[in-house]
């Protein structure tokens, strides 16, 4: 049997490529996300085997449900790589949105605690596992009116390093992969739909694609088992940092 991953937000940019990838590598594939049909679509032309969830990882109980619930040939999850996420505006904290806040802040940390506390333990037990979590650029750098956002990239960044010290004593490995500007449907997201200030985002700069990270995360989880990717920061070559961008006129 092949090995198992389970990609959280497959529907979509780097976990969509991330699901893509791994199945041309083989992989067995758990894939999760709410937008279902999409997930459907993408599996119709893998070769590989593939088991679908509508999960929203915000819900604690759907996620220890589906967790729980997988079928028998299901359970062994090699790889776990929380990669769903988003971004909601650019506001000034004292002019921000507290709904978007919490969707932020219970996709990006609380989701990936609640995936996480359910699939771990068995890896645990297995002896086996790693896990891969998606930070950003935005985990080690605030930038203006990214606030929470960057509050939910720098849990990530602390959560990976504390269970990298929860699990020394384990042979389960934790990575992550934190990178700058992807076009993905990110901005779509963050800005509502407004695919005029999406398309700013990556104006003038050859950014990353899903596939730039995606082949990332492949490279991670397939070093041999002594070795622990504890993190890679990937950025466009025109970028330096979250502020530093040099876009072409
Ligand atoms: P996309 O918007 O293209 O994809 C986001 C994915 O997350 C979708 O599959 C979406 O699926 C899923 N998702 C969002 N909310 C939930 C939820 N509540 N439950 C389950 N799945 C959810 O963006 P990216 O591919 O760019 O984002 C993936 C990750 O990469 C995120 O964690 C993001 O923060 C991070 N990242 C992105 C960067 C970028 O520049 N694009 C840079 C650095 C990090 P659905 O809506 O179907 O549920
Ligand atoms: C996404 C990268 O810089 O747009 O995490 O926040 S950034």
């Amino acid at each position: 049997m092949n090995r198992i991953a389970l990609i959280t937000g497959a529907s979509s940019g780097i976990g969509e490529a991330t699901a893509r990838k791994l199945a041309g590598s083989g992989w067995d594939l758990i894939l999760a996300a709410r937008r279902f049909e999409r997930l459907q679509k993408l599996v119709s032309t893998f070769k590989v085997d593939t088991h679908l969830l509508k999960l929203d990882v915000r819900n604690r109980a759907a996620v220890e449900a589906a967790i729980a619930g997988l079928p028998e040939r299901w359970r062994n999850i090699d790889l776990l790589v929380n990669n769903a996420g988003l971004s909601r505006h650019l506001l000034k904290l004292h002019e921000g949105d507290p709904v978007a806040w919490d969707e932020m802040i219970d996709t990006n940390v609380k989701g990936l605690l609640y995936v996480s506390r359910a699939v771990v333990p068995r890896m645990v037990a297995r002896g086996r596992g790693h896990v891969i979590n998606v930070g950003s650029i935005a985990g080690h750098e605030v930038y203006p009116n990214g606030n929470v956002y960057c509050a939910s990239k720098f849990a990530v960044d602390a959560i990976t390093r504390g269970m990298m010290m929860d699990l020394v004593d384990t042979p389960v490995r934790v990575s992550t992969v934190d990178p700058g500007l992807v076009e993905t449907e990110f901005s779509m997201v963050r800005f509502y739909g407004d695919s005029e200030r999406a398309e700013k985002v990556y104006q003038g700069l050859r950014p990353l694609t899903g596939d730039d990270v995606a082949e990332t995360i492949e490279w991670i989880a397939t070093r041999p088992e002594h070795i622990q990717i504890a993190q890679v920061i990937i950025l466009p070559k025109s970028q330096a940092g979250a502020m530093v961008v040099h876009r072409k006129q």
